[in-house]
This record gives structure tokens, sequence and C-alpha cells, in this order.
């Protein structure tokens, strides 16, 4: 998956792309919405090592997924969800 911007033979990637990748970020449960249910799989997820949860979790798109993704994701999910 692209994450960067350019594509390696220089194109310029759809612009979809470049913005976002095609998971909902903290999304871990998959169901469009960002909530308290996903910062408990967050919690979960944080400590194993899978490819696929070093996307969704990177919250804070450092790539790479760990306690400070869940940190920020709290704080989106109190701030957010009353
Ligand atoms: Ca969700
Ligand atoms: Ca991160």
């Amino acid at each position: 998956m692209l994450v960067g911007g350019i594509e390696p033979d220089g194109s310029t990637p759809k612009k979809e792309e470049t913005t976002k990748p095609d998971v909902l970020v903290g999304d871990f449960n998959k169901d469009g919405l960002l909530n308290i249910f996903d910062l408990s799989l967050m919690k979960y997820f944080v400590f194993k090592n899978n490819d696929e949860y070093k996307i969704i979790g990177d919250f804070n798109s450092d790539k790479s997924f760990n306690l400070s993704d869940v940190v920020k994701f709290s704080r989106f999910i109190l701030n957010c969800d009353k």
C-alpha cells in the first residue's frame, strides 16, 4: 500500500490514496465509526505485531502502531464521543 505520496515510477497517485489509506484509521471493528469500541480493540491489538493493525492503528501517522497512537485515539474519542 502506498503511504508516502509519489509512486516508485514517478507517477502521481490518485488523490484519495495520498490523503488516506483504504481503511478508516482507528476503525478496528470496521463499522465506519470511531468510538469507544474501537478504543477497546485498539488497546487489545496494540501489543500484537500484525501488519493489518499497523495501518489501521496508526492514528498519529508516524508509520508505527504503539501506545502513543492509543493515547491520541483516546483523546480523540473522549472529545468527540460524548
Ligand atoms: Ca468502529
Ligand atoms: Ca503511530
